[in-house]
């Protein structure tokens, strides 16, 4: 994760009512890659560094290598989401926050700021249930363009990045729990 300036961050820090601003980009794709501000390019770790960040993430598989597994998965599937899902889906606090009895609790909440493709209809994981902070985005392995999603933080809570498109073999180690948090 990248902020403006092209420095990584462990977490993110909001509070309800922040407008968060996600570009999401195949690394792969020099098309997309180039698309980006120099800055944030310029950050972007090397390909010796996520491969190393993989394997120190990703269980050594048997009788053959990581590196192997990953170009069979590029190929039968290139696709990737982002999603961002709260740490504890299950637990009593998000249970309580994905009720849509927070809206009607706070008056006048619908139509302020801008809304990302959530649509105007307030917090958009109350309606949904699905404990996400935001709609899932999609990152197509044809995209040559970075993929932009904005919204606005209407809940609290940690939450980490979730691909939720099947990509192969690394794909249930695509969860890095407590990566934006949103305090009141
Ligand atoms: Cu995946």
């Amino acid at each position: 994760m990248l902020d403006e300036n092209g420095d990584e961050l462990d977490q993110l820090t909001l509070s309800p009512g922040d407008e968060l601003r996600l570009t999401a980009f195949n690394v792969e794709s020099d098309a997309a890659v180039e698309e980006l501000p120099p800055a944030v390019r310029e950050g972007i770790p090397s390909s010796e560094t996520r491969e190393r960040r993989n394997e120190e993430t990703i269980p050594a598989p048997r009788g053959t290598d990581l590196e192997e597994l990953h170009e069979a998965a590029e190929a039968a599937y290139p696709d990737h989401s982002l999603s961002i899902v709260h740490d504890d889906p299950v637990g009593p606090d998000a249970r309580r926050m994905a009720r849509p009895v927070r809206r009607s609790s706070r008056p006048g909440h619908h139509g302020q700021g801008p809304h990302g493709p959530g649509g105007p209809h307030g917090s958009w994981w109350a309606d949904d249930g699905t404990w996400m902070l935001a709609p899932p985005l999609n990152i197509w392995h044809h995209a040559n363009v970075p993929t932009e999603l904005g919204f606005v933080v209407e809940t609290t809570g940690s939450f980490g990045f979730v691909c939720t498109v099947y990509c192969g073999y690394g794909h249930p180690y695509m969860a890095e729990r407590s990566r934006v948090v949103v305090e009141e």
